[in-house]
């Protein structure tokens, strides 16, 4: 008789962001479609999230974080996956970074998002202190997904989009060195004209890079950082490989995109994540992943 659960486990350290589909309202479903069971350990809550929108409500949960997860520690709770996003206190990075050493095993996934800002600026509630804990926190990961702003400030490096594929490959490079094995790098400017975007992976273990480009739609929606990371942890759980799961969330997140940018109401929103979650249970059909030489 098969008597192990079937249903895969993410504990998922995220704020819970009432209206505009960032963080766990978009992680939860996503996540759920994929077949995956989302246990959330909420950071913070929020009214909306911090991207234009002004007077959100705040309450920060780092106080109750420690028993939360410690309730989990003797429940004997094992997880597929510890997945961390954003954080709202150095307070609070210590106790992820915990976490981490708790649950984490040879063979379940550690994936930190360094979830602190895009468009070459840190979110409302970052500051440099955060940076510096973060990098500490990205050290205990097996995959991190930055967006092309947030290795910028990881690394101390200048926000140029004009940077080239070889700087691309140095930046992975360095983040890997870090700690983590994989690095999915998002947003990589293709050329300063913003025609094109992509994703680009760094494997330290095969030293391999991977590339799936996108055309650059002219609209930006919050929340699709934490959708594509949850597509690709969604994926890699269901035992994609990583090119397949790296191209699953550009996938997703163009179609998402696509099927919001025809409708006229604000982006503050997020993309229409309900018109598009469907697709996530259809096979695999084409990908267009590339092997960077
Ligand atoms: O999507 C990242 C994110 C998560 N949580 C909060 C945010 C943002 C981005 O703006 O504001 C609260």
């Amino acid at each position: 008789m098969y008597k192990t659960n079937p249903v895969k486990k993410v504990a998922a350290i995220h704020d819970l962001s009432g209206f505009g589909r960032a963080s766990l309202t978009a992680i939860i479903p996503i996540l759920s479609t994929m077949g995956t069971q989302v246990c959330p350990v909420p950071t913070a809550i929020l009214s909306t999230h911090t991207g234009d929108f002004e007077n959100f409500t705040y309450v920060d949960l780092t106080d109750t974080m420690e028993a939360y997860i410690n309730h989990w520690i003797e429940l004997e709770l094992e997880f597929d996956c510890i997945y961390s996003g954003f954080l709202g206190s150095p307070k609070q990075i210590e106790i992820v970074s915990k976490a981490i050493d708790h649950f984490s095993r040879e063979n379940n996934l550690v994936v930190v998002d360094p979830v602190m800002g895009d468009d070459g600026e840190l979110y409302a509630t970052m500051d440099h202190e955060m940076v510096e804990n973060m990098k500490a926190l990205v050290a205990k990961a097996d995959i991190i997904t930055p967006n092309f702003t947030e290795a910028a400030y990881l690394l101390g490096k200048p926000y140029d989009k004009s940077i080239d594929e070889k700087e691309i490959k140095a930046w992975l490079k360095a983040l890997s060195d870090m700690g983590p094995k994989v690095v999915v790098l998002t947003s990589v400017p293709h050329d300063a004209s913003d025609k094109q975007t992509s994703v680009i992976a760094y494997n330290r273990e095969s030293d391999v890079f991977w590339k799936v480009s996108c055309t650059y739609i002219p609209a930006y929606y919050p929340g699709t950082g934490d959708a594509f990371t949850s597509v690709l942890i969604g994926s890699l759980l269901q035992g994609d490989s990583l090119p397949i799961a790296l191209d699953r969330g550009v996938q997703f997140i163009t179609t998402s995109i696509k099927a919001s940018y025809g409708f006229d109401y604000p982006k503050r929103e997020g993309v229409l994540l309900e018109r598009v979650l469907s697709t996530l249970s259809l096979p695999v059909t084409a990908s267009s992943y590339e092997l960077m030489e």
